[in-house]
Formats: structure tokens, C-alpha cells, sequence
């Protein structure tokens, strides 16, 4: 929550100071009469992206029935280069946040798109997994899928700290009375670690 918070304030102080350059090129127009030459300079060629490509299984495709998972669970990137991470889910059901995780059905530290329509949070009632990185304040939130179809979530954050983390879903799509067992508290299904060096 830190995290989003700072990028935030970020975020504000970048466009206080492009309503400033906005501001002075405006006075240097009034004084000249033609339009102010720019002297900024042009951004630079933006980073390669890293690709990466995950699919939500379901428990018939898995051979664990009731246990979705993602594949692969250990995910390797570079720090402060965008990430492009493509999950295809292939799970139908779904598994709506309970009341005390119910943030977790918006869109955080990053941009996503769900079948290419971006979009900044899931109706929690269609909501079927997360993939959450709580240390690095990212959340993509993963509807069910079309039965027997998939559902395309293409999730593009830059990581700006390098560490292992862990991400976790946060749907409870487990076993047990709270959906919290089974797969989401084991390793390689509904969680698993997200290295950044
Ligand atoms: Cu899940």
C-alpha cells in the first residue's frame, strides 16, 4: 500500500510540473507571438519488454480435481524493465473475494487488459483468481473463462525492486469451508515466487 501510495505522489508531482512547463510555454507564446520552440528533449527509446506467458489450469487439466493452478508458479524478470505478463485461464469458475480481501478485485501497480479491453477492476462476482504480489503492490485480477474457453488477462507492470517474492491468489478458490485450503496454500498452484534481479 506504501508502494501505490508513492507512485501516487509521483505521479502528482509530474503533473504539477507539466502544468508548469504548460504554463510557461503559454506566457513565452504571449510574449513572441509565435509558437514557442520546444527544447525538450525527446524521451528516450523505451526498454525492451519482458514476456512472460502463464496459464490458470483447471483441476481436469491438472489431474487434481477442485485444485486450479498456475503454470509455471516460479517467474523470473529484470528490475525496472516493463513486464508484459500474459495469463491465459482456462478456469470457469469462480470464486468472489470475501469481504475482508474485497479490494483485491482492482487493478494495482500495473495496467491490465481482459480479452483487449483494459479495464481497472473485475466485478467481484466474476472474479475467479488473483495473481497478487503484495511486497510489490501488484494485483491482476482474473475472471472466470468462458466454459470450455479462455480468458486472455494481459497484466504489464515494471518492477522497480529486485528481491524473491511471493505472489499469491487471493480468490479462495481452495479447499475447505473458506475456499482458503488446499491449492491457495500450496506452493506451484495458488502461489509461488516472482524473482526479480
Ligand atoms: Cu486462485
Amino acid at each position: 500500500m506504501a508502494g501505490i501510495a508513492k507512485r501516487f505522489r509521483t505521479g502528482t508531482k509530474r503533473w504539477s510540473m507539466a502544468a508548469s512547463a504548460i504554463m510557461f510555454g503559454g506566457i513565452a507564446l504571449a510574449a513572441c507571438g509565435s509558437p514557442a520552440k520546444t527544447t525538450a528533449q525527446a524521451p528516450k527509446a523505451s526498454k525492451a519488454v519482458q514476456n512472460l506467458a502463464v496459464e490458470v489450469e483447471t483441476g481436469k487439466m491438472d489431474g487434481k480435481a477442485g485444485w486450479p493452478r498456475f503454470v509455471p508458479s516460479s517467474l523470473t524478470v529484470k528490475a525496472n524493465q516493463p513486464v508484459r505478463l500474459v495469463i491465459t485461464s482456462y478456469d470457469d469458475g469462480t470464486a468472489p473475494l470475501p469481504s475482508a480481501l474485497v479490494t483485491y478485485d482492482k487493478v494495482a501497480g500495473g495496467t491490465e487488459t481482459v480479452g483487449g479491453v483494459a479495464l481497472t477492476s473485475v466485478k467481484n462476482s466474476e472474479v475467479s483468481h488473483t495473481f497478487t504480489v503484495p511486497q510489490l503492490g501488484l494485483n491482476a485480477v482474473i475472471p472466470a473463462a468462458p466454459s470450455n474457453g479462455s480468458v486472455k488477462v494481459v497484466f504489464t507492470f515494471t518492477p522497480t525492486k529486485s528481491g524473491t517474492f511471493t505472489w499469491q491468489c487471493y480468490a479462495p478458490c481452495g479447499s475447505g469451508s473458506d475456499g482458503m485450503g488446499g491449492a491457495m496454500v500450496t506452493k506451484g498452484w495458488m502461489t509461488g515466487s516472482l524473482q526479480v534481479s
